[in-house]
């Protein structure tokens, strides 16, 4: 979907609008709502360049909207020159095909949408597996659907119907064939799971993972939090894909933090399982960052259905069931509420705005906080030659106490648990 950087394609987003009522509220929501359509299509790195809400007035199966919003939006698309348009809603394969034709640029639905998102983003092999499922049970719904409207088009020409439908039969017993294979395949990586837990862990550091809706602000809050110390010059670093960055804490801990794909209004029921394989990594993170945008009209809904997505995943053994005591909630955009201090205290949340930087310390404290909960203190006694070690006690732990004595350098440090298992190894 994406190009090579210096030709970002230009899209355009409709929201199609059902609920009738004009009052301020429905108005927000329409406006909120489309504002998710524009950054979950940014987020593949498209450049949106048009977006409108749409009223729907009665039903058009042909097109879904009315001839003169068809011709008025094509007009609109053809000045800005856009070449792919996501319609925010379930589009029958008809339809789409009616509007690539009426518009001539490609035409994506959101279910479309989401599975392009959730394709770039998986990273374990459960979650590449769930997302090719998704796929395949998207493709094959649209066959189905095809096939019975050609059916139903033909009429009169039922005995003319033969090779289309052989063909269309053809199609459904491939895609049949390889969801059963797949759904074989993932069965095998969930119950070698537990196995491979603790191996994909590959990274040295504590990790932060980011949770939260989609532009709750995660993407500007990991910029801001580590915009300044890119550290991708480091050999570790550099095999980090961008989705990771380190993060340096005041302690002078290192940490890696990590945004991950976020949650979605309304998400259509068959992409429930591609999404949460794509939350995998969470479980694996030393905090959790869940950030919410508490300006937002949904806000505390939003909140409700991270909690219950992550209490699913302890359920279902992917999850520890302490997740809650490793999480920090963040309130983001508290400049849309008149900075940090108007924002209502809630527990041990965090008040910011990921765009003034106000807050900001406070968060990057208590993520040093709370990966020091995690973490053991040990003493050790190293000579003086051994430099080495030193530095890397220092870069991984937290060096609570030292004394240069004639013998040896003594130290007391607060360590990862294994951190502490790979230093005292032999
Ligand atoms: N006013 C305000 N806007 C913010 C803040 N953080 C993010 N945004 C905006 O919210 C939108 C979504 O942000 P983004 O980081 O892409 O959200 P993500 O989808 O969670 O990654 C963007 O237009 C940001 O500029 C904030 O603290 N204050
Ligand atoms: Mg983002």
């Amino acid at each position: 979907m994406t190009e090579a950087a210096g030709t970002p394609t230009r899209a355009a987003v409709l929201l199609p609008w059902t609920r009738p009522d004009q009052s301020g509220e429905a108005t927000r929501a329409a406006g909120a709502r489309l504002a998710e359509a524009v950054g979950l299509t940014a987020s593949i790195g498209l450049v949106v360049v048009h977006s409108a809400i749409l009223p729907l007035r009665g039903m058009r199966p042909a097109t879904l909207f009315g001839t003169g919003q068809v011709e008025a939006q094509g007009v609109a698309m053809q000045a800005q020159e856009v070449t792919v348009a996501v319609v925010d809603a379930q589009l029958g394969p008809v339809q789409q095909r009616n509007l690539e034709r009426a518009w001539g640029c490609k035409v994506i639905d959101r279910t479309g949408l989401i599975l392009e998102i959730f394709g770039e983003r998986a990273r374990t092999s459960e979650g590449t597996l769930q997302v090719e499922l998704a796929h395949l049970e998207y493709q094959r719904s649209r066959l189905v659907r095809s096939w019975t409207h050609l059916e139903r088009q033909r009429g009169g020409f039922g005995f003319l119907g033969g090779p289309g439908e052989t063909q269309i039969e053809a199609d459904r017993r491939l895609i049949g064939d390889r969801i059963v294979r797949l759904k074989r395949e993932l069965e095998q990586v969930r119950r070698t799971r537990a196995l491979h837990r603790t191996a994909r862990r590959r990274v040295p550091f504590p990790v932060v993972a980011l949770v939260g809706y989609t532009n709750a602000g995660k993407s500007t809050l990991f910029n801001a939090l580590t915009g300044a110390e890119v550290v991708a010059r480091d050999q570790l670093f550099a095999t980090l894909d961008p989705t990771m960055r380190g993060l340096r804490l005041p302690s002078g801990r290192r940490a890696i933090l990590s945004d991950t794909v976020g949650f979605i209004s309304e998400l259509p029921t068959e992409l429930v399982a591609a999404f949460r394989a794509t939350l995998e990594e969470v479980a694996e993170a030393d905090v959790i960052l869940h950030v919410r945008d508490i300006s937002h009209p949904d806000s505390a809904a939003q909140r409700g259905d991270v909690v219950a997505v992550l209490d699913g995943m302890v359920e279902d053994g992917v999850l520890d069931a302490d997740w809650q005591d490793r999480s920090i909630e963040v309130l983001n955009k508290a400049d849309l509420l008149g900075g940090v201090a108007a924002v209502p205290p809630r527990g041990a949340a965090v008040a910011v705005s990921a765009v003034t930087g106000e807050g900001l310390p406070g968060l990057r404290a208590a993520i040093d906080a709370r990966i020091s909960l995690g973490m053991e203190v040990a003493d050790y006694a190293l000579a003086h030659a051994d430099g080495a070690r030193l530095a890397w006690l220092y870069e991984h732990g937290e060096v609570l106490a030292r004394d240069d004595a004639d013998d040896a350098v003594h130290v007391r440090v607060r360590l990862l648990p294994a951190d502490r298992a790979r230093f005292e190894r032999p």
